[in-house]
């Protein structure tokens, strides 16, 4: 089996520091837990930034700030930037720091309800976002929240707005999309051609079950704060890296090898 590609989201849109008082929000407190999920195992860091109030931000300054701070704590770790933002921001602010050019960017393929918001992706959005992805050499990661999306994402491909090979991301436990029930996973990897990969991003208690069966089925794995911010039902994480460390046990137990960024950037096929 490929080696496992574990994600961390560590910071994320909607998480607060009242609901974890561990969330990273400043570029410094961002740099030391991406330091920390590194070291623990993960390759990839999925970001969002804020404002030092912990308000959500698209800014490209702070994008270009918190990037910085983490290549300078972890020089190789592939750093996938959020095109989602937060709920209700506009186009050109979730556009905006494709332009500094970060080897991942997350494209989300559909408008959905979004616990007791929208989540709103217009096709023509979807298709500037993924136009500007590409011209600037970033490799989409597909963010699917229930099969219509991944469905559409295979007629964007027919059609050219997306490329081969497609990375996607299964995003499951939204209240208004699938819910974390495994057999939804099934269904979903089922629907794939051989040519892709794909990983799996549980929310709340679906985080760990989703992420077992991932290890065990070949695809690859989010954990993370933006997800997810306990460790046990009623127990908060201490941190990020610990949500981590579990998977890292469990990829051990069960003979997987875990990817360094090398690894991944190759599995990706990321130059
Ligand atoms: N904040 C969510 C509404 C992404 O990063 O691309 C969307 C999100 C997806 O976080
Ligand atoms: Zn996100």
């Amino acid at each position: 089996m490929n080696p496992l590609i574990i994600t961390c989201a560590i910071t994320g849109a909607e998480t607060t520091k009242k609901d974890q008082s561990h969330l990273p929000i400043t570029p410094k407190e961002q740099a030391l837990a991406a330091k920390a999920a590194v070291m623990a195992g993960a390759s990839i860091i999925h970001l969002h930034v804020r404002e030092n109030d912990g308000t959500p931000s698209q800014q490209v300054e702070r994008f270009a700030e918190a990037i910085g701070a983490i290549k300078k704590e972890v020089n190789d770790v592939i750093i996938q930037i959020s095109t989602g933002g937060a709920l209700g921001e506009n186009i050109e602010n979730r556009a905006r720091p494709l332009q500094l050019k970060p080897e991942m960017a997350s494209l989300n393929l559909g408008t959905m309800n979004f616990g007791d918001n929208i989540f709103y992706n217009h096709p023509k959005d979807i298709e500037i976002l993924a136009k500007k992805i590409y011209e600037n050499e970033i490799l989409p990661e597909l963010e699917v929240y229930e099969a219509g999306m991944l469905e559409s994402a295979f007629r964007l491909c027919k059609k050219g707005i997306l490329k081969d090979p497609m990375h996607f991301q299964f995003v499951l436990g939204v209240p208004g999309g699938m819910s974390g029930d495994v057999r939804n996973l099934l269904h979903l990897v089922s629907l794939l051609p051989s040519n892709v990969g794909w990983a799996v991003a549980g929310i709340g208690r679906y985080e760990l079950p989703l992420a077992i069966h991932a290890v065990l089925l070949g695809g690859h794995v989010r954990v993370g704060f933006e997800d997810n911010i306990y460790y046990s039902k009623g127990v908060l994480a201490e941190s990020n890296a610990q949500l981590v460390e579990r998977v890292v046990r469990i990829a051990e137990e069960t003979g997987r090898e875990v990817a360094t960024p090398l690894v991944a950037r190759k599995l990706l096929g990321i130059r």
